[in-house]
């Protein structure tokens, strides 16, 4: 199938009625790839419910997915790929959390990109703590970079809401490359790209409201607390500006014009506990001018604050940064359709879907209009409206997360309701199991939304799988878009967490397969070699001597490592530098040391490093750690520690 073909509408295999036949055959037994291979095609095609257009679900063995799905991993703190739609696990790329298997969070690479991009305030904690970085991560999130509105298979974008960061992760390997903490905010959650004219911004919303000055002299004086809403320089993960609002700040989306951002506030009460926080009952969202503040930032209207620029945007201020839209209760998800008109806002404790017409932002601005009349239609979806997916036919699909459903309504029909008309916009409802946070459609946050299959993530798995203890899986499923008919075709448990994704063509993502000797992930240890005059490139078996610090340099080609062994003294700071040679096709290696907490991954053409302490004398064998050929187990080497 060519991957244009399966993008818009029906795909191969809808148009060969296969999923009707296969629903059916599967019912008399008949496996469904049977009826793939055509084994059972003229029954289908002579079949009465042949012409349904649902896409299929179930994949062959071998059979390559249509969509590669970026899967956020909540509170697990890395980011997972799966394919879409059979919802294989195809991948975990650790990110914030630390990794056992790839060492992530261990070897020298890595600790640059989680280390470089930290505040001093947090080396300080970290060095308290005897710590290099956070092994924790609470990863919401995940976005690609676009270009004029299409994802552009470049980068992903993901938060850390736990300890403020944002990170990058390079689609061509699928690592991280940038890790940075965002200044004067704190626990970034909602985060979303630039979608107009390219992603030259991430925009990333801290949630966590603290004094301006954040010293230790103010607790108990709300006028003193402050949020900031960022901007991220996406080329150069670094911060650009920032802007200082008033209430807390939710989840974020922009435009398709490359006008405007927004973001959702369920606190605008600054209230401190619970009941402060649904006290008022209106919220808002705050609508954020990004040509005023690059002028105002331009023209030396902030101030710098903790070596950023920040923006006065809370309200009352300069009103033409910012402006405030009351949202009723405690508003949550921010979804922009891909009609470039249309911005929804899930209502949490309302019931409702506010939607903000974006074309009327420009009067908003520039005429003071009533900020509520920029709101075109408010259709009331069920109980705990959460997050909006989109299709490409004007179409909306809002998590309920009370009712455990997803709604399926339609975005004109809901603005004529509005507008005094009698006419339904609910299309459809489906059952889910159980109450949905996010939910995600193929292409959806995008100009190409194909409207093919439906995500909902969801926070409870209930009865669905076998017990597994106290600690239950969450489950996501998979939801067949087929006419008006929501279909839920798979339950797939999920660890901690499901939170968000986003379903990318796999037309758009074409990783490596094998690293580039010249990647910039080991450019640091690059230079350290060259000063070593040892070539990373070649076979290398050096050991190098510098007071107590041994850099051993060796290379790994299947199945053996260059050095047999080496030797260190009591005490050494030992650090191994290891280059695949190997350049086939999947043939990682990994270097383990026994007995030293110490693992890595090494990729085909890789180098990595890892830094420990040779703290005990004696022999210490180490291996490789990923199996790699028949004498994999015999891919060792012994580490001997002569006594001081
Ligand atoms: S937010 S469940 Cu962290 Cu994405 Cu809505
Ligand atoms: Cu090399 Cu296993
Ligand atoms: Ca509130």
């Amino acid at each position: 199938m060519s991957d244009t073909a399966g993008r818009k509408g029906i795909s191969r295999r809808g148009l060969l009625g296969a999923t009707a036949g296969g629903a059916a055959a599967t019912a008399l037994g008949v496996p469904a790839s049977a009826v793939l291979a055509g084994l059972t095609g003229a029954a289908v095609v002579g079949s009465a419910t042949a012409a349904s257009a649902s896409p299929e679900a179930n994949l062959a063995p071998g059979e390559l997915d249509e969509y590669y799905g970026f899967w956020s991993s909540g509170q697990t703190g890395e980011m997972r790929i799966l394919g879409i739609p059979s919802m294989r696990e195809l991948m975990r790329v650790p990110v914030f959390n630390r990794c056992s298997a790839t060492g992530w969070g261990q070897t020298n690479e890595s600790l640059k990109i989680l280390t470089e991009g930290l505040t001093d305030k947090t080396r300080k904690q970290l060095a308290a703590d005897g710590k290099k970085t956070h092994d924790n991560g609470d990863l919401h999130h995940v976005h690609m970079s676009f270009t004029e509105g299409e994802y552009d298979g470049r980068y992903l974008f993901m938060n850390d809401k736990a300890n403020t960061r944002v990170a990058r992760v390079r689609c061509d390997v699928m690592k991280a490359d940038k890790i940075i903490e965002i200044p004067n905010a704190k626990a970034i959650h909602g985060l979303r790209p630039q979608k107009w004219p390219r992603t030259n911004y991430v925009f990333a919303n801290g949630e966590d409201e603290t004094p301006i000055v954040n010293d230790g002299s103010v607790l108990d004086d709300p006028s003193q607390y402050v949020n900031f809403f960022t901007a991220v320089d996406a080329d150069e993960m670094v911060v650009a500006w920032q802007v200082m609002v008033s209430g807390n700040l939710d989840n974020t989306d922009a435009d398709y014009d490359g006008k405007y951002a927004f973001s959702t506030s369920y606190n605008s009460e600054m209230g401190v506990n619970l009941g402060d926080m649904t006290a008022a009952e209106m919220d808002h969202v705050v609508v954020f001018n990004i040509a005023a503040i690059e002028a105002g930032i331009a023209s030396g209207d902030y101030t710098e604050l903790n070596g950023v620029k920040v923006i006065d945007g809370r309200k009352g201020q300069n009103k033409t940064y910012t402006r405030y839209v009351p949202i009723p209760n405690n508003p949550h998800g921010c979804n922009m359709a891909p009609d470039k008109i249309h911005l929804c806002i899930g209502g949490k404790l309302s019931p409702t879907v506010s939607v903000i017409d974006v074309r009327k932002l420009d009067d908003l601005f520039a005429k003071d209009i009533d900020p509520r009349s920029v709101i075109v239609a408010e259709p009331e979806v069920g109980l705990g409206p959460l997050h909006t997916a989109f299709d490409g036919d004007g179409n909306a699909f809002t998590t309920v997360f009370l009712d455990s459903q997803v709604v399926k309504w339609n975005i004109e029909k809901a603005v004529r309701a509005y507008a005094g008309e009698t006419v339904d916009p609910i299309i459809s409802k489906v059952d889910v199991q159980y109450q949905p946070g996010h939910n995600s459609t193929s292409m959806g946050e995008t100009l190409g939304a194909d409207g093919k299959w439906l995500i909902s993530m969801n926070k409870f798995s209930k009865d669905r799988f076998l017990n597994v203890g106290p600690l239950k899986p969450e489950n996501e499923q998979l939801i067949a878009l087929d006419g008006d008919k929501m279909t839920v075709v798979h339950d797939g448990p999920t660890f901690a967490e499901p939170h968000d994704s986003i379903l990318v063509h796999r037309s758009v993502v074409n990783p490596l397969n094998i690293w580039n000797r010249q990647d910039p992930m080991w450019a640091e240890t690059r230079k350290q070699a060259e000063a070593d005059g040892v070539d990373i490139d070649d076979w290398m078996e050096t050991i190098i001597r510098d007071g107590n610090k041994v850099r051993v340099y060796m290379s790994s080609m299947a199945p053996t490592f260059s050095l047999e062994s080496f030797t260190v003294k009591e005490g050494d700071e030992v650090t191994v530098i290891i280059t695949n040679l190997d350049d086939i096709d999947d043939l990682t290696h990994g270097f383990c040391m026994g007995n030293h907490g110490v693992a890595m991954e090494i990729g085909p053409q890789a180098t990595a490093s890892v830094t420990f302490t040779a703290a005990n004398a004696g022999v210490y064998w180490y291996y490789c750690q990923w199996f790699c050929h028949a004498l994999h187990m015999e891919m060792r080497g012994r580490m001997f520690v002569e006594p001081k």
